[in-house]
């Protein structure tokens, strides 16, 4: 007894879903983050930035100096990325609290990559 080997033309026939599972790429989407960034000004006060620092992104006073000193000296720095929901909080937390204290300290987010 010998056997032939069958020649599948049609892949409509017993190849299925694997068609789906071999030669479709996965992509998984993941959500854009938000990178908020501060920015330098001449007038508001260092220790009014650290304050900030300390109270909406979670640093120690010792991160939150080191980070306020980054944008001193090089106009701006990114000071945490987020979802885009959470970055838009942090930027009107930011303003919000510097507006109520009359400082000119500006923050704004921008889309990762
Ligand atoms: N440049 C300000 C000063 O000399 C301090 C400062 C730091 C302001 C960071 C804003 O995002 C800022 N008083």
């Amino acid at each position: 007894m010998t056997f032939e080997p069958i020649m599948m033309t049609d892949k409509s026939d017993d190849e299925g879903d694997l068609d789906l599972l071999t030669k479709t790429k996965p992509k998984t989407q993941r959500p854009p983050r938000y990178k908020v960034l501060l920015l330098n000004d001449d007038y508001t006060p260092m220790e009014f930035v650290v304050m900030v620092l300390e109270r909406f992104f979670g640093m120690t006073h010792a991160q939150a100096f080191e980070i306020m000193l980054a944008v001193h000296k090089k106009g701006l720095a990114v000071v945490g990325v987020f979802s885009h929901e959470i970055a838009e909080t942090k930027v009107a937390q930011v303003m919000d609290f510097a507006r109520r204290h009359q400082h000119p300290l500006q923050c704004t987010m921008e889309k990762e990559e």
